[in-house]
């Protein structure tokens, strides 16, 4: 990031903190008048499974990761009232934003965060331990209110995995954007460029996209290597769009 004005940072409220009514606590927290940043985008997202496994996808494979899933998702804390399921997604922008707000936010583990940072927001957190089939403890789940991006690069995929372009103002816009040329359909979970009976259009002619985003479906298109997976590219596309599980 050349302008360091322009570093931008992923907050997510998750589904602990809100059940807690503690978002109006964290946006406080992280208001400018506090931290000196600026809101570039904001969202209330029905998180999917193919989001949430993008977004913790380094954790794949891990004790914790399908726990972790349902955390992120509200299946924990609305396990009734799929109607409630949902996180607050947050980019500020401004000098160090990723900093700034990481060290507000604290330690991840929220006994550690209570015990070397008493104030901080996932200091008001708690651990969850986690069983297997025959009740042995095989390791914890952490619910620690807040997510926040915690390198500049993970920033950047952070953001282009849960914002789209058009969900910042086009001023704000910290990474390079162009305009998609062909129609990308979904079907099932393949790539198409044609419509076919129950296929999902995430992206038409004259829509505007993340750089990378284009670069990566032509990739994928062409059968070669790209810089992230088909995934990540569509989940911000059907954020909000139909209900988990229908097509
Ligand atoms: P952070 O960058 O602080 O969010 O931390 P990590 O990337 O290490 O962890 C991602 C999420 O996994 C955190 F919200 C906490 C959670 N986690 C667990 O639930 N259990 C563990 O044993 C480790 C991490």
């Amino acid at each position: 990031m050349e302008n360091k004005e322009l570093e931008q940072t992923l907050v997510l409220i998750k589904p602990d903190a809100l059940k807690n009514s503690l978002t109006g606590y964290v946006l406080s927290q992280l208001s400018q008048f506090h931290t000196g940043l600026i809101f570039a985008g904001s969202k209330i997202v029905s998180v999917s499974k193919m989001l949430a496994d993008e977004h913790y996808a380094e954790h794949r494979g891990k004790v914790f990761f399908p726990s972790l899933i349902e955390y992120i998702s509200g299946l924990i804390h609305f396990t009734g009232e799929p109607w409630r399921r949902r996180v607050i997604a947050l980019v500020y922008q401004g000098a160090d934003a990723v900093k700034k707000v990481r060290d507000i936010s604290g330690p991840t583990n929220p006994h550690i965060a209570r015990d070397t940072r008493p104030g901080c927001i996932r200091a008001l957190g708690t651990l969850v331990p986690l069983k297997d089939d025959q009740g042995n403890d095989v390791g914890e789940r952490m619910d620690n209110l807040i997510h926040a991006s915690a390198t500049p690069d993970e920033a950047e995929r952070e953001i282009k995995l849960w914002f789209k372009p058009g969900d910042i103002p086009p001023a704000m816009h910290a990474y390079p954007v162009d305009t998609c040329q062909d129609f990308y359909y979904l079907k099932g979970n393949k790539l198409s460029m044609t419509h076919e009976p129950g296929s999902i259009c995430f992206l038409a002619p004259g829509n505007t996209a993340w750089k990378s985003d284009l670069k990566a479906l032509s990739n994928l298109k062409d059968g070669k290597e790209a810089s992230c997976s088909l995934e990540a590219v569509v989940a911000k596309h059907l954020i909000n769009e139909r209900p988990e599980g229908s097509s």
